[in-house]
């Protein structure tokens, strides 16, 4: 069917059925398009998991593939990854002259939206949208981009739902300071060393079990979890702790003893799904009923342990394209196994979900991390230009696809992971820590790794004012805000990096094929703990 919409503004739909409400229309159909006239000043590219890049790019400027290939899997959408315009996850808009947007978003799982152009007129162009398992339901509206991202969110809280908790908690996170070297005794004295700061939550990150897949506190928790969680508890905070329940490490017990239960790739073998921790990892088929049922007592084993914020990252896997047990499109797999961990949870734990594809997790999740990680510095050289990564740690990274993302806020505690207060090994400017420090204002959830002994009393101070302020925000346009009518922009943390050129594009070769490489990712990983120790050793006096 085509039909004329938007009175003042000629775009022309192809659908099965089309239906006005009121913002804008719904349509109907495994493929549906917008043509329309003139040429977009920008393109709105919605990542898909938690870390996928998710920006408004100049819908002329073709994004490099980023790199390396052997993380595709773990850090796109890997049906994509090559697809050459300009396109994203589940909607997409363009942008005009006069500032009005035109957004295609659908209102379902298993879709995508690219920028097309008309192969026989040079001025019209399309937005075009499909989904990969049979028909659904599209949103369109044009308008200012807040109404008509508002509109879509809404629609998107009545088919998927929100979460029920009210203000999200402000949380002490293990990682972004210890990162792996976490054991007792340290975090321990961590919590001691917190003191009177008002955090709701200390929450243990990566480092304590055994194994990804070996959820079982490894030898350098010899108390246990127990009284782990207790420790916490004391302290009159909730106990946090990360896992990352979808995936197993190569050499874990589960995959050694389950392969059965993972995902597999079209010829039989098992699918690895990304690499991390110096080793491939493999994820677990969510249609598989003992692997749910298995899910479901981890889950419970955690909470009887005392824990009940968590964050479970990684989810991405769940929702890889492969071979499963049942035959079921990806995100509907993933999103029945992720009911089935909500469930298990229960409603009265806090529930944040990381590296997690965004639409299939709406509705059965408190918070979701909605950028990529952030880092002690502000953009790497290496992944910025060399790789062109967008996805991998860094403050910019994080800013950029964080401020993009805000407007799921009605339906999730929007985490843009944590901020930084103390100079100490940091090459972050004091405004770049600033931007952190807003950004967290902003999405409304506050978090931060600083251990208290690197700060120094102003730093101290500082934090202490972060988790105790409760701004107004105001939205002051695409990337400024006022903050109790303090200006604060993070346009500075948009611009992409320009495609490697000269030396640096032979540099991008040979960057990009030793990230494909196990050994030297390894070695890398070697690196990077050999250099934490010393910075530890140095900071502790360990
Ligand atoms: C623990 C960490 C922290 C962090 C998570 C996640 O693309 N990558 O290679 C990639 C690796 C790790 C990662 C993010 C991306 O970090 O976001 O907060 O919990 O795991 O290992």
């Amino acid at each position: 069917m085509q039909t004329t919409l938007f009175e003042n503004f000629q775009i022309i739909s192809y659908s099965d059925q089309i239906k006005s409400i009121p913002g804008g229309y719904i349509l109907t159909g495994s493929n549906v398009s917008l043509e329309f006239e003139g040429t977009p000043q920008g393109y709105y590219r919605h990542g898909w998991q938690s870390w996928g890049l998710t920006a408004w790019l100049d819908p002329q400027f073709q994004l490099p593939v980023q790199k390396p290939t052997l993380l595709h899997l773990m850090q796109t959408d890997p049906l994509y990854v090559n697809y050459l315009a300009p396109n994203g996850a589940w909607l997409g808009a363009v942008e005009f002259e006069d500032g009005n947007i035109l957004l295609l978003g659908a209102l379902g799982l298993e879709a995508h939206v690219a920028l097309h152009g008309d192969q026989t007129r040079s001025d019209a162009a399309q937005l075009h949208g499909w989904y990969d398992a049979g028909p659904g339901e599209w949103f369109a509206a044009f308008g200012r981009e807040e109404s008509v991202f508002t509109a879509y969110v809404n629609l998107l809280g009545q088919r998927f739902g929100k979460t029920k908790k009210g203000k999200s908690p402000r949380v002490w996170c293990s990682w972004y300071s210890l990162y792996t070297a976490i054991d007792e005794q340290l975090l321990y004295r961590v919590f001691d060393e917190l003191g009177d700061l008002p955090f709701d939550v200390l929450q243990v990150d990566d480092g304590w079990q055994v194994s990804v897949g070996d959820w079982q506190p490894n030898a350098k928790f010899p108390s246990g979890m127990e009284m782990l969680a207790q420790k916490i508890k004391t302290t009159g905070r909730k106990a946090g702790l990360w896992l990352a329940p979808l995936i197993a490490l190569e050499s874990s017990q589960l995959f050694r003893t389950h392969p059965d239960w993972f995902l597999r790739d079209t010829d039989g073998s098992i699918l690895s799904a990304g690499f991390n921790w110096g080793e491939p990892f493999y994820a677990l088929d969510l249609t598989h009923p003992a692997v749910l049922e298995w899910l479901a007592a981890l889950m419970k084993q955690v909470r009887a342990w005392g824990f009940d914020y968590l964050k479970l990252d990684f989810l991405f896997a769940g929702a890889l394209p492969g071979q499963r047990y049942q035959n079921m499109p990806r995100e509907a797999a993933y999103r029945q196994g992720l009911k089935v961990i909500q469930e298990s949870i229960g409603e009265d734990a806090y529930f944040l979900t990381c590296g997690a594809p965004i639409l299939p997790s709406l509705g059965l999740c408190d918070a979701m991390r909605i950028g990529p990680d952030v880092s002690e510095e502000w953009e790497n050289y290496r992944d910025a230009r060399l790789l062109y990564n967008p996805t991998t740690p860094g403050a910019r990274n994080a800013i950029r696809t964080t401020v993009n993302r805000l407007w799921l806020r009605p339906l999730v505690h929007t985490d843009p992971d944590v901020a930084y207060f103390c100079s100490l090994q940091n090459s972050l400017s004091i405004d770049q820590k600033l931007l952190l420090q807003d950004l967290a204002l902003v999405c409304g959830f506050k978090a931060t790794s600083d251990p208290p002994q690197w700060l120094s009393e102003t730093e101290r101070n500082q934090l202490y004012a972060f988790l105790e302020s409760n701004p107004v925000v105001e939205r002051t346009g695409r990337y400024t805000f006022s903050l109790d009518g303090r200006e604060v922009d993070f346009g500075p943390a948009m611009m992409l990096p320009e495609a490697a050129k000269g030396l640096d594009a032979l540099a991008s070769v040979v960057m990009g094929w030793l990230g494909n490489q196990g050994w030297a990712l390894r070695l890398f990983d070697q690196q990077r703990k050999r250099a934490l120790q010393k910075k530890l050793k140095d900071l502790y006096k360990y």
